[in-house]
């Protein structure tokens, strides 16, 4: 029965090899906020759908996990392997493994900090330094708009610290309003890109005296889950969000439209987690043994208190 189910393992194996079929390796971060989960769903079902066998995991925020699943990868033998990584260091030698056994890395959606960049294939997924940049740039308009003067207090929630996102969010946001010498980040605490996080680092602020004395009250997040979670903490400390803050998140999920809608938020700069397709796209390139980008940006755009309610269904549709 063993040989029967052993040769069986072995034909289908071959078959599929036969037939092409791609096999990637994808070690997922984690299941963190609404934006992984779409994210997750969109590498899923991408793979399905095309025919290409996927061989999934989820780290649970941690390296060392993910650090695992991509030697686990090696030791299969996968066509590619896909890495959003958790945090920006310590990557070098286990990319060094996969390159010495020939096995292309895509960095998908996080980028990795090295100085030798033929470590991995490719990077595809979003422009940090520039969301943090429309952050800065829409919070700029805003207050002009409404105090013709550029002043105010940002308490700023952090991602998960060492995090490509949470580094550049903060260097886009910081590269606008080093211009304005009245608007300045009063608070700076990392929620790890979680909504239950984001609440706390809120409680947090609320007793500072930072907050006490601020007189226009900013809060960025670096996602919409921890903007969602400081929103509760407010609601909870008998703040009204949208009167009383000026709220920006990052991600455009449809939550935060929906916060947007009720007037408890005010802006969304949108970072696209459905990658899927345009992931495999450069998966199937490489297999096919063409040269794909270095580096592959989404489309992305900034939603506002103007049209967030009306395009809400929409934003529902989609994840
Ligand atoms: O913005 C955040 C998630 O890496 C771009 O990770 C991604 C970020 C996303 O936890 O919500």
């Amino acid at each position: 029965m063993r040989k029967v189910m052993a040769f069986l393992v072995v034909m289908a194996i071959s078959v599929s090899a036969m037939a092409g079929q791609i096999t990637v390796g994808f070690a997922q971060l984690g299941a963190e906020s609404m934006w992984r989960t779409a994210n997750t769903d969109s590498i899923k079902g991408e793979a399905a759908s095309r025919g290409i066998n996927l061989i999934f995991s989820d780290a649970q925020q941690k390296q060392e996990n993910q650090i695992k699943a991509v030697q686990s990868f090696i030791a299969q033998g996968v066509d590619v392997i896909g890495l959003p990584p958790v945090v920006n260091s310590g990557w070098e030698p286990v990319l060094r493994e996969a390159k010495e056994a020939g096995i292309p890395v895509i960095l998908a959606d996080r980028t990795v900090d090295t100085s030798d960049d033929s470590l991995y294939v490719s990077f595809i997924g979003s422009n940090f330094i520039m969301e943090g940049e429309s952050a800065g740039n829409w919070l700029v308009r805003e207050l002009k708009a409404k105090y013709g003067d550029v002043k105010g207090e940002v308490f700023e929630l952090v991602g998960t610290v060492g995090a490509a996102p949470a580094i550049d969010r903060k260097k886009g946001f910081e590269n606008v309003i080093a211009s304005y010498p009245n608007l300045n980040i009063v608070k700076s605490q990392s929620g790890d890109f979680t909504r239950a996080q984001g609440k706390e680092v809120m409680e947090a602020f609320i007793k500072s005296p930072e907050w006490t004395k601020a007189q226009t009250k900013i809060i960025y997040g670096h996602n919409d889950d921890m903007v969602l979670g400081a929103i509760q903490a407010l609601e909870e400390a008998g703040v009204n969000p949208g009167k009383e803050c000026i709220i920006i998140g990052v991600d455009a999920i449809a939550d935060a439209f929906e916060a947007i809608a009720q007037g408890k938020m005010h802006v969304t700069v949108e970072c696209n987690p459905l990658i899927g397709p345009q992931f495999y796209d450069m998966v199937e390139a490489l297999v096919a043994g063409k040269t794909i980008p270095k580096i592959v940006y989404s489309n992305e755009g900034t939603y506002d208190y103007y049209c967030a309610a009306a395009l809400l269904p929409w934003r529902r549709s989609l994840y």
